[in-house]
């Protein structure tokens, strides 16, 4: 079964962004990029950390010097990527399932019931990890992470991956996303776009909410269907 909701849109999948949108990962990647920091040398703060959201590993370790004004050869970088992984897996490895995002676990179970595909298209390279210590692995039809792509959001490869790897046309997806690279992304691949959190960051989604607590197939579907009746020519 597919979920139709108007002649412009038929739902066949949801793609999932992780951090930020099934799981609060970002104050894990903080304390581990403020450590890094301070053995350099400069303060790191939670406001320079929210450029880090949705950004590869060492993208975000090149804004982080760029912030401490530090330049470093390769090998180096390469080497502090690797420490801040470690530190941040510190944190990741004591993860439980309560740590989901509120309603994340019952709109991924709303999606199963609704025969839709679910994918997981996340810049991170820990991805699976974090899945399996959320115990909803089971969840994804899916798994498209940071070490399966190699284009970083806004190019829309990891998600035209899922879309692939579900067997369905990018048209009939929608994604999830809390970054604004990520709802570009998207919109790059000719997806429909939910955002998940600050309107003002994300708005170019179809809309944006404040989390999938506020979700259900059924609302997805009348708000994406109130949407192209508005958009339609008059
Ligand atoms: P890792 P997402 C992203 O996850 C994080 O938002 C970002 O802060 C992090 O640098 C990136 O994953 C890479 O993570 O170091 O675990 O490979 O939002 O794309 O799910
Ligand atoms: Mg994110």
């Amino acid at each position: 079964m597919t979920v139709e909701n108007t002649n412009s849109m038929m739902l066949k999948a949801c793609l999932f962004d992780l951090d930020g949108v099934i799981v609060d990962t970002a104050r894990y990647h903080f304390v581990a990029w403020r450590e890094i920091a301070e053995e350099l040398g400069f303060v790191f703060t939670e406001e320079d950390n929210e450029k880090l959201k949705g950004v590869s590993r060492i993208r975000s370790l090149e804004i982080l010097l760029e912030i401490g004004g530090i330049s470093l050869d390769d090998e180096s970088k390469t080497l502090l990527a690797q420490k801040k992984n470690s530190l941040y897996l510190q944190y990741v490895l004591k993860m439980r399932p309560d740590e989901v995002l509120p309603g994340a676990r019952e709109f991924l179970t709303d999606c199963r019931n609704n025969n839709l595909g679910i994918g997981l298209g996340s810049a991170s390279k820990n991805a699976t990890t974090i899945l399996n210590l959320l115990q909803i692995t089971h969840l994804f039809d899916a798994i498209i992470d940071g070490n399966k792509v190699t284009k970083a959001k806004p190019d829309p490869e990891v998600f035209l991956t899922g879309a692939r790897e579900l067997g369905v046309l990018p048209q009939n997806c929608v994604v999830f996303e809390d970054a604004k690279a990520g709802i570009e992304a998207a919109i790059a691949a000719n997806m429909f776009s939910v955002g998940i959190g600050d309107p003002v960051i994300l708005g170019k989604a179809n809309f944006v909410t404040s989390g999938l607590k506020n979700l259900s197939v059924k609302t997805l579907i009348a708000k994406l269907e109130r949407q192209s009746n508005r958009n339609a020519p008059a």
